[in-house]
């Protein structure tokens, strides 16, 4: 299953990447100077720019990297929301790791276009030209439109078609060439492996990837496109192996087929997952969804990890969206539409 399917994943860098020892919380709370608070891991779901609400949520946590603490984000950093510059600063000030989302993927791909087109001030001109054709034919698909042949034949039709949504492309407008540097070098898997000498309810692994995975397949052989997308699973008629991503919600979601699988091994894998807001929190036993649906205004929620006296322990941590939300019907359809950041 390692064949991507429809929508293209923009060129990857990193498939999977290892955290830095030095960065796991250590096997022994008497290694910290300052008891549990020291050396956490703070993974934080969907920000999709919402800058005021991670700040708000850091604060909440009382991040402190001088301590030790390291940030994880995962996935959907940007668009859509009112500042992924300042989110995407953020993340490179602090050091924090991250893994690609849906949307990150498509700025990147948008960010390609633009500078491939000759730059921001030459593609204003063709999305605005786009839009006031798309506005003016109500029977045009919402991502394309027709190249010469068509059965509607219009002078004013630019010949062009239209990748992703407008604020995709203003998203990737804004980001800087170091931003953008630092979004693509971003791997779509970051495994975690916790100390085994040491009670922990996660397992023994830790993988953060935005979307989810497929039970049963080696993270090396994850599909991209699946890692990003998929809420899912559809099982194939008689085939009780074989399990099909899927980018709709389905009756359940992927996380419980992974915590049914989970139970059967002797090392476990915990997986921490963004994308599915309309799920919200996702506490499974050894699934953890974090996307609690900031960009609509609900909260933004980091999932943080520490040693204690007992173990190695875990703990939600949830703040009210303190940004301008994004109407979740209208706007999010707009972009969702688009061929590459559905
Ligand atoms: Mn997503």
């Amino acid at each position: 299953m390692s064949t991507s399917k429809q929508g293209k994943v923009f060129r990857i860098t990193t498939f999977i990447s290892d955290l830095r020892t030095n960065l796991i919380p250590p096997s022994s709370s008497s290694h910290l100077e300052n008891g549990h608070r020291s050396r956490r891991l703070v993974i934080v779901g969907d920000v999709h720019g919402m800058k005021k609400s991670l700040e708000g949520l850091l604060e909440k946590v009382g991040f402190d990297k001088g301590k030790g603490d390291h940030l994880i984000l995962a996935g959907d950093i940007t668009n859509k929301g009112p500042d992924s510059p300042g989110v995407v600063d953020i993340a490179i000030r602090l050091g924090a790791s991250a893994v690609r989302g849906n949307h990150d993927n498509a700025v990147l791909d948008a960010a390609a276009e633009i500078a491939a087109k000759g730059g921001w001030d030459q593609f204003k001109g063709l999305i605005e030209t786009f839009n006031a054709h798309e506005h003016s034919s109500d029977n045009m698909p919402k991502d394309t439109v027709p190249t010469e042949g068509s059965e509607k034949t219009e002078s004013a039709t630019p010949n062009i078609t239209m990748r992703h949504g407008p604020t995709t492309y203003r998203t990737a407008s804004q980001l800087s060439a170091r931003q953008i540097e630092w979004l693509s070098a971003l791997p779509l898997i970051l495994r975690i492996q916790l100390p085994h000498n040491i009670p922990c309810t996660l397992g023994d692994n830790i993988v953060v990837a935005h979307a989810g995975l497929v039970p049963g397949i080696p993270l090396e052989e994850q599909d991209p496109h699946a890692v990003l997308h998929m809420r899912s699973l559809a099982r194939k008629p008689g085939g009780e192996a074989s399990l099909t991503p899927e980018e709709s919600s389905g009756e359940e979601g992927w996380a419980v087929e992974w915590d049914r699988w989970q139970e059967q091994l002797t090392s476990r894998t915990t997986v921490v997952f963004g994308h599915d807001a309309k799920r919200r929190l996702q506490l499974g036993k050894y699934t953890i969804g974090l996307d609690t649906a900031c960009l609509y205004g609900n909260q933004l929620s980091a999932l943080v990890i520490s040693t204690t006296d007992v173990g190695i322990e875990h703990r939600i941590i949830s703040v009210d969206c303190a940004d301008t939300p994004v109407a979740p019907k209208s706007s999010a359809k707009e972009d969702d539409k688009t061929a590459v950041d559905k």
